[in-house]
């Protein structure tokens, strides 16, 4: 089991461009955390194959494996939710830099997770490829029209409960899981769907204060052919 004596090891399956895999390699990179990173090749659906099921029965990325030292195969701990798997992270290795506030400002732990899934539970399913797969079957032409209408009432939701509290990012001026959230969030918005944050100016004040930091930047796939 993994144990918070920063022992363990840990495997990451991911693919570039899925915004729920970038939540985990930003947060990895943010706490400087090691970690072997597998590349799914989502294109051929290999995480709907039999073995990255056993990991993770979502058949979904990312995966977070953890593997504590001296332990095999056999006791890794598989997490295929991405905030939990942030949360363990938040967990398990407290000497690196949190992402939540401290334990004692509840107020803005409920805060930072009301941001965090107001992108993860509000924001990313509707626009998920298995969702857009059944979308498009059940006669939706235009599904990037679909993503673009999530996102505009999920970023108009994001600002709401920002402004006035934001300061260099979403909550003050330290980075949270609310951070790494919403950038790759972000991502999709412009990479994909060619929306633009200005309606929403707090959003996207923090979003490029953020992106000015190597460990959102080093994950930016916009721009990249891979
Ligand atoms: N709630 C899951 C969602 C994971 C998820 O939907 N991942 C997407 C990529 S961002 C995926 O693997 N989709 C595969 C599919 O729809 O078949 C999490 O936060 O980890």
């Amino acid at each position: 089991m993994a144990s918070k004596d920063n022992a363990s090891s840990l495997t990451l399956y991911s693919w570039s461009k899925s915004s729920c895999s970038c939540r985990l390699r930003i947060a990895l990179s943010h706490k400087k955390l090691p970690y072997r990173l597998v590349d799914i090749d989502y294109a051929s659906r290999e995480h709907h194959r039999a073995d990255y099921a056993r990991m993770n029965p979502s058949r979904s990325v990312p995966t977070l494996v953890v593997t504590s030292s001296g332990g095999g195969e056999a006791d890794a701990v598989h997490i295929g939710q991405s905030v939990a798997a942030l949360e363990f992270l938040e967990e398990a290795f407290p000497d690196a830099p949190a992402l939540l506030p401290a334990a004692r400002d509840l107020a803005a732990r409920a805060l930072v997770r009301t941001l965090v899934q107001a992108v993860v539970t509000d924001m990313q399913p509707p626009t998920n490829t298995r969702v857009l797969d059944m979308a498009r079957e059940m006669g939706v032409a235009d599904v990037d029209e679909w993503c673009r209408r999530v996102h505009v009432r999920g970023f108009t939701a994001y600002e709401g409960l920002i402004a006035g509290r934001a300061g260099k990012f979403s909550l003050g001026d330290e980075v949270t899981l609310a951070d790494v959230c919403l950038v790759p969030a972000a991502w999709n918005a412009t990479g994909r769907w060619g929306m633009e944050l200005s309606e929403w100016p707090t959003v996207m004040r923090v979003f490029n204060n953020l992106m000015e930091l190597e460990a959102f930047k080093g994950e930016d796939w916009r721009g990249k052919t891979a």
